[in-house]
């Protein structure tokens, strides 16, 4: 499949906003979707609905199979060792959360220690600030350098005492790559364990779990073309069979009676209720989208594109990107956040929609990072492979327009 045809696989980017063809860069906040992921939830609705783990008709059997074969796709696409370490959530966020009240709440004492880094999302935040509230650890917060990497410092802060850094693997404000696979051997070395936010990653590089040696990865369908109310959380085997359910009920049990009940199997001990079949089976089919173009292109053109705006941007001084420089383009995704002088990003950003450009303005949910960079807010473009040079074109022309009327 060729990158260069892929916008027009994707039926909303076609539209017209404010009578301009529609240049979208809000691809971290939620990707588009191509037209297999459409026909792949209504082809479910329109010929296979049922539910599913709990009838022998057909249409529940073939619900059901869908629905695994979904599952054992996401264990594929990241490498995971079995697709029993693949538990369907809503979203990073419920991952994180899931994680936070079940292992956490069962392994974390007063006197333990939860890492995070400066960088990180208020949903892999919060979880953990709830925790050691709950539980009387503590959370350290580990500082990141200019570019937005783990300070090597890290090595010196992590101790016997820390049981979990929880960690983005791409930033969704700098866009920074952290070398999760050697902080992950730092941390197994104290004994602790590595949760990973691939909120930001999995949809522009290629994410093996195996490699990367993590305990938990975390991450949602609807930033990698894939439905909205669907995620992902990858735990290890070993660890996940540990696990308390995280919600109890229909579903997910083996044998109750009026004063008890004993739990099925992982992973569906983790998916209490009726779960969301039909974007489970669109997000496999954004797999497989994703899988024909090949991971390793997408992060190819990602990289073409970034650099293709990095030099475009840098020939306007009063603009200021943050995160890793040009020189350091490997070590970042397509995420641009940048202040230009003198305009605030919200201007910024509808002044942009009235050109037919969609970007995000604001702290993007990570509002202490935001009083480390010193502003209350940045613009933020970010990028898909679908986007095209002549898109970056006509949004650093904007762009200079915008300078011009402010100043
Ligand atoms: N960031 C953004 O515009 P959910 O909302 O559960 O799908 O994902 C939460 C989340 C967690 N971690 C990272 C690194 C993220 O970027 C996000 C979502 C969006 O940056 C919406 S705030």
């Amino acid at each position: 499949m060729s990158l260069l045809n892929s916008k027009s696989d994707f039926p909303i980017l076609s539209r017209q906003i404010n009578g301009k063809p529609l240049v979208y860069l809000d691809n971290a906040a939620s990707s588009q979707k191509p037209q297999a992921v459409i026909d792949a939830i209504s082809d479910f609705y329109t010929n296979h609905n049922a539910n599913v783990h709990r009838g022998i008709h057909t249409l529940s059997e073939e619900a059901t199979n869908m629905y695994e074969e979904a599952r054992a796709k996401v264990a594929k696409f990241i490498n995971a060792r079995h697709p029993e370490e693949i538990v369907f959530t809503r979203g990073t966020t419920e991952s994180i959360n899931l994680v936070a009240n079940t292992w956490g709440v069962e392994n974390i004492k007063s006197g333990d220690e939860i890492a995070i880094t400066q960088l990180e999302h208020h949903g892999n935040m919060i979880p953990w600030q709830v925790l050691v509230e709950k539980t009387g650890a503590t959370l350290k917060v580990l500082e990141i350098d200019e570019s937005g990497f783990l300070k090597e410092g890290y090595k010196t802060q992590i101790s016997s005492k820390t049981k979990l850094l929880a960690i983005s693997e791409a930033s969704n404000v700098l866009g920074t790559i952290q070398n999760i696979k050697d902080i992950t051997k730092e941390v197994h070395k104290v004994g602790g364990l590595v949760l990973v936010d691939g909120a930001q990653a999995v949809p522009h590089m290629k994410v093996d779990v195996q490699s990367l040696n993590c305990d938990f990865y975390a991450f949602s369908g609807h930033k990698m073309l894939g439905p909205t109310g669907i995620g992902v959380l990858y735990v290890r085997k070993e660890i996940l069979e540990t696990m308390e359910p995280y919600q109890v009920g229909g579903g997910m049990i083996r044998e109750v009676s009026y004063e008890k009940a004993t739990y099925d199997d992982i992973p569906g001990r983790f998916e209490a209720g009726t779960p969301n079949i039909a974007d489970a089976i669109g997000l496999g089919s954004a797999i497989d989208y994703l899988t024909k173009i090949g991971m390793e292109n997408v992060r190819k053109h990602g990289i073409e594109l970034l650099t293709y705006a990095f030099d475009k941007l840098s020939l306007n001084p009063k603009i200021e990107i943050y995160g890793p420089k040009r020189g350091e383009i490997e070590g970042r995704t397509g995420v641009i956040s940048f202040n230009v002088q003198g305009v605030h990003p919200h201007d910024l950003a509808s002044v942009l929609d009235a050109e037919g450009v969609a970007i995000r303005s604001g702290h993007h949910c990570t509002m202490p990072l935001h009083r480390i960079l010193g502003v209350p807010a940045t613009a933020r473009a970010s990028l898909s492979f679908y986007n095209t040079k002549q898109e970056i074109d006509i949004f650093v022309k904007a762009l200079r327009e915008i300078y011009n009327r402010f100043h």
